[in-house]
């Protein structure tokens, strides 16, 4: 990002803050309709009537405010007020987003619910506060699987040096090198004509997004690898959050807390339809035997969970029913 634009953004958020009634920015890079930022502009109506008319937040999609590395880094800095994110996204900034991110960690929509709504999903949240960063809440992402654009994945050995697109995460390019394809971290947006110009061969996601990018027109085959279950995550500055009062930080927690069922029912309606679309314009839909993918993750988890704080989170992730 130019120093131009941090200052700008510097002086949009301090201008806000100092006006009586603040509007909270958000950013979000997906388009308007989607889930999570249908569900941010939920928890602003909550904000709005909890705070009695005095706070409301203003959702800026489709990667207006930049992508999401970008504004993780604005966010920080108290530029802008909250991000919704992957915690892919987050994976580099703050070590225990690793957690819910680690492939086949969760076993069902159920399991993870359990999880990240449990002790176990609030430690990580309050673990991005040392890095600038008040974790409001996770939101549901499904599950994440391969698409390809000239061949169908159809077993492990069938990702041998393609091409892969990955989140910015160094988590991400492990695991797909340990299935044995060639990662490319790039940002989401980027993907559409990474897949149409043949710069990269693959991508993963969840059908949503598969839809919602247009990537299907471009990668008609998605093999259900379901590899992550990796949730988005609400963020709000720390530097922003602090200078509001206890009862003020508190609207904003309930408001997001709020936000999450109502989320999580928009996100299976969304799955479902997407489905629908992606199919209709000609994705083919492939089963895959995961057990072979699952085991060549073993490496991954060796990697990456290697202090005891992150193999107790995992642990106890692992052994909640
Ligand atoms: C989507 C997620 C985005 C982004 C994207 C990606 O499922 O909602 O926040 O992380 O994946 O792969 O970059």
């Amino acid at each position: 990002m130019r120093l131009s634009t941090i200052s700008a953004a510097l002086a949009a958020g301090l201008l806000a803050l100092s006006a009586q009634a603040t509007e909270f920015r958000s950013s979000d890079i997906h388009p308007d309709d989607y889930p999570t930022v249908q569900a941010v502009k939920f928890m602003g109506e909550r904000l709005k009537a909890l705070s009695g008319g005095k706070h409301s937040i203003r959702v800026y999609p489709n990667g207006a405010l930049g992508g999401e590395k970008e504004t993780i880094e604005q966010a920080k800095i108290g530029a802008l007020a909250m991000v919704r994110v992957n915690v892919g996204a987050m994976n580099n900034v703050c070590n225990e987003t690793v957690v819910p991110t680690m492939p086949f960690l969760f076993r069902s929509v159920e399991h993870m619910h359990k999880v990240l709504d449990g002790p176990v999903g609030q430690e990580i949240l309050k673990a991005c506060e040392k890095q600038g960063f008040i974790g409001l809440g996770f939101y549901d992402s499904g599950a994440r699987s391969m698409f390809t654009a000239k061949r169908p994945v159809k077993s492990l050995a069938d990702m041998k040096g393609m091409k892969v697109r990955v989140q910015q995460s160094d988590l991400w390019v492990s695991m797909l090198e340990a299935m044995g394809a060639n990662a490319t971290p790039m940002p989401m947006g980027e993907v559409y004509t990474g897949l149409k110009t043949g710069l990269i061969d693959a991508a993963e996601n969840n059908y949503p997004t598969f839809e919602s990018s247009r990537s299907f027109e471009v990668a008609k085959y998605f093999s259900k690898t379901e590899h992550s279950m990796a949730p988005e995550i609400l963020l709000f500055s720390k530097r922003t959050f602090d200078k509001l009062s206890p009862e003020e930080q508190g609207w904003l927690r309930q408001a997001a807390k709020e936000s999450v069922p109502y989320m999580r029912k928009q996100w299976a309606e969304r799955e479902a339809k997407s489905l629908e679309v992606v199919k209709a314009g000609g994705a083919e839909i492939i089963e895959v035997d995961k057990a072979p993918f699952q085991a060549a993750m073993r490496p991954v988890y060796d990697k990456f969970i290697t202090d005891a704080k992150l193999k107790d989170l995992v642990k106890r992730a692992q052994e909640t029913p």
